[in-house]
């Protein structure tokens, strides 16, 4: 009994330490510079929204930067700037901070 607790122990140990498990959400900031009225970053957000894996939307419009956290194994950066181009707003990703 003793060896199958130590064995499934390892085991858990080894999943957390490969992070086979478990994926670090990445963060990136977008610049949009369409954005120019208060109702512009409800559009961006809905189209980001509907990109699998992101999690969290942040929107500054008096730096017209979008702020996204997602999951790196379900999307990308480019996949949000074509979320944004497609609903009318061009994007670029700023420098990593
Ligand atoms: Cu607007």
């Amino acid at each position: 009994m003793k060896i199958i607790q130590r064995t499934s122990i390892a085991f858990a140990v080894a999943v957390a330490l490969t992070g086979s498990a478990w994926v670090a959400p990445k963060t990136v900031a977008l610049n949009v510079p369409g954005m120019t009225c208060p109702t512009c970053p409800i559009t961006v957000k809905k189209a980001l929204n509907r990109v699998p894996g992101v999690s969290k939307i942040d929107i500054d419009l008096s730096k017209k930067e979008a702020i996204i956290t997602f999951d790196d194994s379900k999307t990308s950066t480019q996949a949000l700037v074509a979320a944004t181009t497609n609903a009318g707003y061009p994007s670029t990703p700023e420098a990593a901070k």
